[in-house]
C-alpha cells in the first residue's frame, strides 16, 4: 500500500491547519493547543525548520544577530539555548528549531513531506477544505498560512537551462549532502544575499569560480565571531527588557535621531567608520534619513563604493562591483564575509551582464553576448517569488469559489496583512502588507500568531464561526501600506520587495515600512476595538 492509497480516504477535522512548519508554524501550532485547539501542520520538507531546512547552500546563515534571531516566548527556552556565533549558521538555526518542535512535543501534529495542493472554502459548512499532494483531505475552522516570505525558489527562465551538461544548485532548494567545488568551474548567476554569503566559501575550494552579476549589491562586513560569553549575558541577563523593545522597534539596532545633514562631513564619515568596523546592518541606521532622503542616502552609498575601491585591486572590477542604480538599503542591505576580497583571487572572475547579458545556457556552460563560459557546477542564487509565491502555488479557493490568484491579480490585497476579503477564517502570517521581511522575521511571527490566535480564542469565546476582512478597511489598508512606502525611498529599486524579479508579476511594494511597534499598536486597536473593519459571523445552529 503507498502513503497515496493509505490517506486517500482519511477525511479528518480539525480546528485548524497550518501551512507551513518553520518559525511561524511551529509557533501557531504551540499556542493553538495551548488554548485547547487541535490543529493539524502540513510541511513540504522532512524536517521542521521552512527556509532553514532548504537553504543549506555554503555559508548560509541569518544577518539578525543570534540572540535577537530567537523566540521570545518562552523565558526557559530563551536561556537554556546556547547560541555559539554572533551571526547564527543554518545548521545552528536549523538545530534549534529542531530543539524546539523535541522540546514543546510539536511532531506529532506535523505531517512531514507532505504538501498542500489546494485550500477550498465550503460555504455551508463555514469550513475549509484542504488537500495534500499525498491525497489526505481536511476540514478545518480555521486555516494558516505559515508558509515564509521567502520560500518559492525561483529559477530564472533562461534558454537552454535543461540543456546543461554540468550540475544545478539553487541556494533555496540545496542538496543534504556536502557539494564537492574542488577542481570544477563553477559558475553562479545571481549576487544578492545568497550568492553573497556563498561566493567566498565556494571560490576557496573551485578550481574556478565565474560571478554573473547583473545588479551590484551594497554589501557590509558581517565581523561575525564566536559569541563571547559577556555577550551572551548581556541579552540573558535582561532579556525580558531586551525583548521588549525589539517589539517595538523590530531589531535591537543603534537607530539614531540625527539626519546625516545635521553633523560635518567629518563627523559622518566617522559615523559611517564606526558601524563599519562594528559590523552588520546596523550601519544602515547610522542616520535616521537614510531610507528617506536621497542626498542623504548618497552619502551612506558614497562610503560603501569607497569602501569597495579599497578592498577590490582591480580598479575596474571595483567600479564593477559598485551599486550605483538603487539607493543603499532599498534593495535588501546584503552582510558578508569577505566578499569584496574575494574578487583579488586569480580563480574568481566578475561578468557583468548588464555589459554582456546571458544569452542562453549550453551544455558547456552560459554564453553570454560576448562568449561562452565553461561551467562544470552551476548554481543559481536567483531568489525567490516573494511574499506571494508559496501562497500563489497553492490553489487557494474562497466565498463563491473566488481564487486568491485572481483576487491578488494586480497585486496583493488584503487587510492589516492578516486576512484577505472573501477568505473568512483564513489568516496569514508575515505577508504582503504587514511588517515581515523588514523587521526581525521572528518577532513579527510572534506578533502574527499571538494576535491571531487571541483572535480565534475570543470567537470561541463569543460564540462566533467566521471572521472576515470588510471589502472598505482591506481598500483603506491597501492605500496606507502603499502610501506609507512612497514616502521612503524604497520603491526606487526593482527589488523584490516589489515584486520586480518577478517577469510580469504585479508592481506592488508588499512589506508595510510603518514599523513593527506602530503596526502591532494599529493591530491591537482593531482587535480591542471590537475587531474593526472584520466581519464577523454567528455560528451555525
Ligand atoms: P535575491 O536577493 O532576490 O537575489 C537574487 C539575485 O539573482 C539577484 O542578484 C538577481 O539580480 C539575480 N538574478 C535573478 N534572476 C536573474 C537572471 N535571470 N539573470 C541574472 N541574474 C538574475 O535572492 P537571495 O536568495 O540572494 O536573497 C533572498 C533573501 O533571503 C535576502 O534578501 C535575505 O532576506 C534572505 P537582480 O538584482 O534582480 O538584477
Amino acid at each position: 500500500m503507498t502513503d497515496k492509497d493509505k490517506s486517500s480516504d482519511t477525511a479528518l477535522r480539525v480546528d485548524a491547519v497550518i501551512v507551513g512548519a518553520g518559525f511561524a508554524g511551529l509557533y501557531a501550532l504551540h499556542q493553538l493547543r495551548r488554548r485547547g485547539f487541535s490543529a493539524r501542520v502540513f510541511e513540504a520538507g522532512r524536517g521542521v525548520g521552512g527556509v532553514w531546512y532548504w537553504n543549506r547552500y555554503p555559508g548560509a546563515r541569518c544577518d539578525v544577530e543570534s540572540m535577537q534571531y530567537s523566540y521570545s516566548f518562552s523565558d526557559e527556552l530563551q536561556e537554556e539555548w546556547r547560541w555559539t556565533e554572533r551571526f547564527a549558521p543554518q545548521s545552528e538555526i536549523l538545530s534549534y528549531l529542531n530543539h524546539v518542535a523535541d522540546r514543546f512535543d510539536l511532531r506529532r501534529d506535523i505531517a512531514f513531506e507532505t504538501r498542500v495542493t489546494s485550500v477550498h472554502y465550503d460555504e455551508d459548512t463555514r469550513l475549509w477544505n484542504v488537500r495534500t499532494d499525498l491525497g489526505e483531505s481536511i476540514s478545518a475552522q480555521f486555516c494558516i498560512m505559515a508558509t515564509g516570505s521567502l520560500s518559492a525558489a525561483r529559477v530564472p527562465d533562461l534558454p537552454g537551462i535543461e540543456t546543461f551538461a554540468g550540475d544545478t544548485y539553487h541556494t533555496g532548494d540545496w542538496p543534504h549532502s556536502d557539494v564537492d567545488f574542488a577542481g570544477r568551474r563553477v559558475g553562479i548567476i545571481g549576487t544578492g544575499s545568497s550568492a553573497i554569503q556563498a561566493i567566498p566559501l565556494v571560490a576557496k575550494t573551485a578550481a574556478h569560480l565565474t560571478v554573473f552579476q547583473r545588479t551590484p549589491n551594497f554589501v557590509i562586513p558581517a565581523r561575525n565571531q564566536a559569541l563571547d560569553a559577556v555577550a551572551e549575558r548581556f541579552w540573558k541577563d535582561d532579556y525580558p527588557a531586551h525583548r521588549s523593545r525589539a517589539r517595538e522597534i523590530g531589531t535591537f539596532y543603534e537607530f539614531s535621531d540625527k539626519a546625516a545633514f545635521d553633523v560635518d562631513e567629518e563627523e559622518r564619515a566617522q559615523e559611517y567608520a564606526r558601524r563599519w568596523a562594528e559590523g552588520g546592518v546596523n550601519f544602515v541606521h547610522a542616520f535616521k534619513d537614510i531610507y528617506l532622503d536621497k542626498a542623504a542616502n548618497d552619502t551612506a552609498a558614497d562610503f560603501v563604493r569607497a569602501r569597495i575601491r579599497d578592498a577590490v585591486r582591480d580598479p575596474a572590477v571595483a567600479e564593477a562591483l559598485s551599486p550605483r542604480d538603487h539607493p543603499l538599503g532599498t534593495k535588501r542591505i546584503c552582510v558578508g564575509s569577505d566578499y569584496y576580497e574575494t574578487f583579488n583571487r586569480p580563480n574568481v572572475t566578475l561578468v557583468s551582464l548588464r555589459n554582456e547579458p546571458i544569452e542562453a545556457i549550453t551544455p558547456a556552460g552560459v554564453q553570454t553576448s560576448a562568449r561562452e563560459y565553461a561551467i562544470d557546477t552551476l548554481i543559481l542564487a536567483t531568489g525567490y517569488d516573494a511574499m506571494t509565491g508559496a501562497l500563489l502555488r497553492m490553489d487557494i479557493r474562497g466565498r463563491d469559489g473566488q481564487t486568491l490568484r485572481e483576487k491578488w491579480s494586480a497585486g496583493p490585497r488584503n487587510y492589516l496583512g492578516l486576512m484577505t476579503s472573501g477568505f473568512p477564517n483564513l489568516f496569514i502570517i508575515t505577508g504582503p502588507g504587514s511588517p515581515s521581511v523588514l523587521v526581525n522575521m521572528v518577532i513579527a511571527i510572534e506578533q502574527h500568531v499571538d494576535w491571531i490566535v487571541a483572535c480565534i480564542d475570543a470567537l470561541r469565546d463569543r460564540g462566533m464561526s467566521t471572521i472576515d476582512a470588510s471589502p472598505d478597511a482591506e481598500d483603506a489598508w491597501v492605500g496606507h501600506v502603499n502610501a506609507e512606502a512612497h514616502l521612503t525611498l524604497f520603491p526606487q529599486a526593482n527589488s523584490w520587495y516589489l515584486g520586480a524579479n518577478i517577469p510580469g508579476k504585479a508592481r506592488v511594494f508588499m512589506p508595510y515600512v510603518g514599523g513593527i511597534g506602530r503596526y502591532r499598536k494599529i493591530c491591537d486597536e482593531v482587535a480591542a476595538n471590537d475587531y474593526k473593519g472584520f466581519r464577523l459571523s454567528l455560528a451555525l445552529s
